[in-house]
């Protein structure tokens, strides 16, 4: 088994009950379009893999009914819920049928899937069904892919796009990529780098991206493009790009007419502006809600949306790079086009291992502002390091802004709740590539399975997400299950235990970003160092983010001011993102702040390795091929927790100049040797 059917695997049910026997034998569909021929081909590949056989199609008599709403028998109707609205589906018994229901037929493929899933789990329908809608509409993958293939922070190969065969030729692997979004619902698709280049906007490659929109339209997935703010010079032909020129709003709207041509359902645009060197409404004096307006308009007319990023700082703003997206956005709250949404990372920094919220959540009351979460792993240890990361997204949504009051968690303005607001979304950077796995890691298919629940349902558990992946990918086994649920669990906080416990951040080496670099200092961007988010010096460590230094919590509500603001109060996982402490600070557990900061690398070390040991003793429930892949990944992985623990660790000892507590291990070389490992990357990858 190679992975590559991810959760989708449809392994034979062991002594099935006669529910799960029966509710596939015969099926009726009502109607005919390409989507109902997906639903028809899932429970085929689904019948033969649970139970050797196909079931039969027909309207006689059927165990499984599929129908729209408007398509059942009134007293089949009837008992359908009215809330299903336009994605949802129901799920039913009704004598000896089992019904699926929705308004439209993407409710019925959700539908299906998840009665599939049920399936493969074993879990029989309780008596009220299943009645599911999403509670988020844009449910999107960025993919950060370049028109050469290859994949901006991207891990796993190349880019599933392959331009040059496209448009004519439909690789298989669209298909499953669809197949597989469909089933978790995932209903967009950014396929284009945020560091846009401009060419996918023209014909050459808008053929293209029209085929790849051919193709995921059964599934329910729309097709999102990323715009270069420059291309009405760089393929335009006009000398400015400046939102308020006449020349240049026509050019965006004659280019959405066209764009629309190709795609009639395109989604939008996605757009980061003024970041990273990508050019802006900045580059004329302009805000960026003038920016995003200009591109709104163009789309508005088509239906379209503009996916407008607030990841905008500068390295000529002298002020904390965590303050900067709310210095420019809070003031512009309510500028926005209603067809504009403002795609805000989970934390104010960028992706770290552990970051608090972001604090525009909650302070933009009149604007959509959607969640974008990193599914590929920048900062975590890339392909080869496990990860479960739900409970890290789970982490952010559930936590309170308090912006209305206690109970305005962040998944209520996610979800649109807490605002009202009249667009929702989520985006995952995608982690998928050419791998034979998709993902690397095979365990990094649960971060896209992950994701994908968490944008249908914000307040999903990460520990039933983690339960069901395992039992879809692997088996329903107790003995494998629970293991592996809690190794899955752990992961995130054990990679931060290696890497950067207790609030450090950023220390990872330079631009790659896989392995440590607490001494990356200096060159073009004092925002890209490490020295610059450590502080470190014989005084302490810490970004003193109080009153006292760059006072970035004034940006978060009064509540959360003084409790993170309190050495008393505040979470030790946030202890150094917001406090610089001398190294003899005491912590809670009665250690020193150095004490503990080693003893949470070497718990990390240690927890690497006991996670080699229990997937050892899980050889006879998993297949060899994963088996061995999984396993050679984890030794990785203690390798490298080592290799952290000792660079971070005789790095900041210098500081420090106290000795390691007990039960941490020395360090195997000294702190040059580490600081000269030199890994390599494929350049752009
Ligand atoms: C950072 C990445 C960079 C991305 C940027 C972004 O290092 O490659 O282009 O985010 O999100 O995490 O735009």
């Amino acid at each position: 088994n190679d992975g590559y059917k991810l959760w989708l695997q449809y392994y034979p049910i062991e002594n099935p009950q006669a529910w799960q026997q029966d509710m596939l034998k015969k099926v009726s569909i009502a109607g005919e379009n390409e989507t109902l021929d997906i639903i028809k081909n899932e429970l085929n590949i689904a019948a033969e893999g649970f139970f050797g056989q196909n079931p039969s199609f027909s309207k006689e008599n059927p165990s499984l009914v599929i129908a729209l709403k408007e398509q059942l028998p009134s007293y089949l109707a009837s008992k359908a819920s009215s809330k299903l609205g336009e994605e949802g589906f129901h799920i039913f018994s009704s004598d000896n049928q089992t019904v699926i229901t929705a308004n439209s037929q993407f409710g019925l493929l959700y539908g299906t899937f998840r009665l599939l899933q049920e399936m493969q789990k074993s879990n029989p329908l309780s008596e009220t069904g299943i009645v599911d809608s999403p509670k988020v509409q844009h449910r999107v993958l960025n993919h950060w892919d370049n028109l050469d293939r290859t994949v901006e922070r991207g891990y796993s190969g190349f880019s599933i796009w392959n331009w040059h065969r496209l448009p004519r030729h439909i690789d298989q692997q669209y298909l499953d990529y669809a197949r597989a979004n469909a089933s978790l619902g995932i209903n967009g698709t950014a396929i284009t780098n945020v560091n846009a280049n401009a060419l996918i906007l023209t014909p050459y490659y808008l053929e293209k991206a029209q085929a790849l929109a051919d193709a995921f339209r059964p599934y329910g997935i729309k097709l999102y493009l990323t715009a270069r703010f420059s291309s009405p010079i760089e393929i335009g032909g006009l000398e400015t790009a400046d939102p308020q020129n006449e020349a240049v709003k026509q050019w965006w709207k004659d280019k959405a007419k066209e764009i629309y041509e190709y795609i009639p359902d395109f989604g939008g645009f996605l757009v980061k502006a003024d970041s990273e060197g990508q050019p802006g409404p900045h580059n004329y004096g302009r805000t960026q809600a003038e920016g995003a307006n200009m591109l709104a308009d163009a789309v508005k007319p088509f239906g379209g949306i503009v996916m407008w990023r607030a990841f905008v700082y500068s390295e000529n703003t002298p002020d904390d790079r965590h303050k900067q997206a709310y210095n420019e956005f809070v003031p512009i709250d309510g500028e926005f086009r209603e067809n504009v949404i403002v795609q805000v990372k989970n934390g104010a920094i960028d992706f770290q291992p552990r970051e608090p919220f972001h604090p525009l959540f909650g302070a933009m009351p009149n604007t959509p502002l959607m969640m974008e979460f990193q599914i590929t792993q920048e900062y975590l240890g890339h392909d080869t390091h496990l990860a479960f990361l739900a409970p890290m997204y789970e982490e952010v949504l559930k936590e309170d802004t308090y912006i209305n009051g206690e109970g305005s968690e962040v998944a209520k303005v996610i979800d649109g709740s807490l605002h009202n607001y009249s667009l929702t979304g989520m985006a995952g950077v995608a982690n998928v590539g050419t791998d034979r796995n998709w993902t690397g890691h095979h365990f990094h298919q649960a971060n896209w399975y992950a994701y994908g629940k968490l944008a249908w349902n914000p307040w999903e558990s990460s520990e039933k997400i983690a339960e069901d992946w395992i039992k879809l990918t692997f088996t329903t086994e107790r003995e494998f299950v629970e293991p592996v649920k809690k190794l899955m669990l752990n992961s995130h906080e054990m990679v931060v235990n290696y890497m950067t416990p207790l609030g450090i951040h950023h220390i990872m080496a330079r631009s790659h970003h896989y392995g440590p670099g607490p001494w990356v200092t200096g060159g073009g961007r004092a925002d890209w160092t490490s020295t610059y988010y450590h502080n470190a010096s014989e005084k302490g460590m810490g970004f003193d983010r109080t009153l006292s230094g760059s006072n970035a919590l004034e940006q978060y509500t009064p509540e959360l001011q003084e409790k993170w603001g309190d050495l008393d109060l505040v979470p030790e996982k946030f202890l150094l993102w917001f406090h610089h402490l001398p190294w003899e600070h005491q912590m809670k557990s009665g250690n020193i702040l150095w004490d503990e900061i080693a003893l949470h690398y070497q718990k990390g070390v240690n927890e690497a390795r006991e996670n080699i040991k229990t997937w050892k003793n899980l050889e006879k429930h998993v297949d060899k091929y994963r088996f061995e892949h999984v396993l050679s990944f984890m030794e990785i992985q203690a390798e490298e927790a080592e290799w952290w623990r000792d660079a971070v660790l005789l790095y900041f000892g210098q500081y420090s100049g106290l000795p390691l507590p007990e039960g941490v291990e020395p360090p195997k070389h000294n702190l040059e040797y580490y600081m000269n490992i030199d890994h390599k990357f494929v350049p752009g990858i």
